[in-house]
This record gives C-alpha cells, sequence and structure tokens, in this order.
C-alpha cells in the first residue's frame, strides 16, 4: 500500500517537474533595460553598426558590400557573444526586425541585407558621409 502510494507520488512530482521544466524554458528571456540602453548607445555612435552571425550567408552578403565602403563600421557577431541573444531580443524591440543583418547608419535603420543591397554603393556611401 506504501510502496504504491511513493510510486504515484513520484509519478506526479515527475509530470510536474517536466511541466514546470517545459515552461521555464520557453518562457521569453527578460530583457534589460541596461542592455536597451546599450543598443541604442551603438545606433547613436557608431557611423555605421551592423549586427551580424557568423555563419549568416546574408550577413557576408552585407559585410562584403560595407567593408568596401567603410571597413571601420562596428561589427557584432551575435553567435559569438554570451549576450548575443540579449542583444538581438534588444534590437528586435527597437527596430521590430529580429533577423540579421540589422544594418544602421548614422543612426538611421537601413533593414536586412536586402536593403542594404537595394540602396546600392553610391546612396550608402552618401549616408556614411
Ligand atoms: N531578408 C533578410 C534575410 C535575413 C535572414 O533570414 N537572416 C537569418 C540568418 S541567415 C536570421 O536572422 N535568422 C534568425 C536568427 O538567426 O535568429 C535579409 O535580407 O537580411
Amino acid at each position: 500500500m506504501n510502496t504504491t502510494l511513493v510510486i504515484i507520488l513520484l509519478f506526479i512530482a515527475f509530470k510536474l517537474f517536466s511541466v514546470l521544466r517545459r515552461y521555464l524554458t520557453t518562457t521569453p528571456r527578460q530583457m534589460s533595460q541596461q542592455t536597451i540602453s546599450q543598443v541604442e548607445e551603438l545606433i547613436k555612435t557608431k557611423p555605421v553598426f551592423v549586427a551580424s552571425k557568423t555563419y549568416c550567408p546574408y550577413c557576408s552578403a552585407t559585410k562584403k558590400l560595407i567593408n568596401e565602403i567603410y571597413p571601420e563600421a562596428y561589427i557584432l557577431e551575435l553567435d559569438t557573444m554570451e549576450e548575443g541573444s540579449e542583444i538581438q531580443d534588444a534590437l528586435a524591440k527597437i527596430t521590430g526586425q529580429r533577423t540579421v543583418p540589422n544594418v544602421f547608419i548614422n543612426g538611421k535603420h537601413i533593414g536586412g541585407n536586402s536593403d542594404l543591397q537595394s540602396l546600392g554603393k553610391e546612396k550608402i556611401k552618401k549616408l556614411i558621409g
């Protein structure tokens, strides 16, 4: 009798733990106001700021084009940074864009790689100043 009760209780505890673990791991991270401010500061102070990921082909195309025009661009490789996901969340909150690359020129949000490419070199040069 006691053994059956212990088994039932263990089963219930295990189920509760599984549900709780699923809930905790799918709840979005709380992004700090500090991260949002840091990202806003980068957008404001860097002539060209690109949030990128090392394995992303769109990011490679963006970096290639930017490097031809403005090699001093400030590039963050989010997948190599501990706080990369939090920065990506902050960028999504600020711009509404979650994907990388996420490109800014003189504080202006340009968008992703297709947005940058469609501007063309001359327009990009003008925006950089
Ligand atoms: N149309 C976008 C495509 C960008 C895109 O799909 N990027 C992928 C990485 S290659 C992405 O951000 N995936 C979501 C993520 O990495 O969180 C552009 O031109 O920039």
